[in-house]
């Protein structure tokens, strides 16, 4: 089943449940096991900092993102995965060459404010990201009105598509919460330029 907004002027649309719940702890025990995660360490004013989560970058061979102070390279998919890359991809009507991988241990691993919009990312596509494991709150903020705040809980098997524009006009976040003491995935599908 194709996604389509609901109307041309939303940034963004969510699909919950898109994953059901058996399917989507197959994969998060697969990727949890399968995949080499990294916490990256970050500079900030001279000083080292390991960013609060642990991540993964997947993509097509020869793409490279600079994200975390660090260039990433893709080394191709691999096959087990490729399942779900192509149910994403029909999804959203694209082709997908990478995903970015993030792993929340607990209520204290975190991403700050931030937008999608590096000069790798292709931004006439969609941004897909898919949600496992423990419910956490995404907040955006519009850039240009920065009193518009919106937090929506993402749980497991959500799939969040942000729109081409989306990245332009809103910074997103994913705060510490405290009380949440068990694991999230997230994978961020996106459209590199090559
Ligand atoms: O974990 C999330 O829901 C968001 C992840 C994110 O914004 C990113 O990987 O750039
Ligand atoms: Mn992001």
């Amino acid at each position: 089943m194709a996604i389509h907004p609901a109307s041309a002027e939303r940034d963004w649309s969510l699909h919950e449940g898109w994953l059901k719940p058996d399917l989507a702890r197959r994969w998060q025990t697969r990727l949890e096991q399968q995949l080499l995660w990294e916490q990256p360490v970050v500079q900030v004013y001279g000083k080292r900092h390991p960013v609060p989560r642990m991540t993964v970058f997947l993509a097509s061979e020869g793409i490279h993102y600079h994200y975390s102070g660090a260039i990433h390279t893709g080394f191709g998919w691999p096959e087990w995965f490729k399942p779900l890359l192509d149910q994403v991809n029909e999804a959203c009507e694209t082709g997908f060459n990478g995903c970015l991988l993030n792993l929340y241990r607990h209520g204290d691993d975190r991403m700050g404010w931030h937008a999608d919009d590096e000069l790798e990312i292709d931004q006439r596509a969609p941004i897909a990201s898919l949600s496992l494991g423990a419910t956490r709150d995404f907040q955006l903020r519009h850039r240009s009105t920065s009193h518009i705040k919106i937090s929506m809980p993402l749980a497991d098997g959500d799939l969040l598509v942000m729109h081409p524009g989306c990245q332009s006009r809103w910074m997103h976040s994913v705060p510490q919460r405290r009380k949440v003491q068990s694991t999230r995935i997230n994978l961020t599908f996106r459209r590199f330029q090559n």
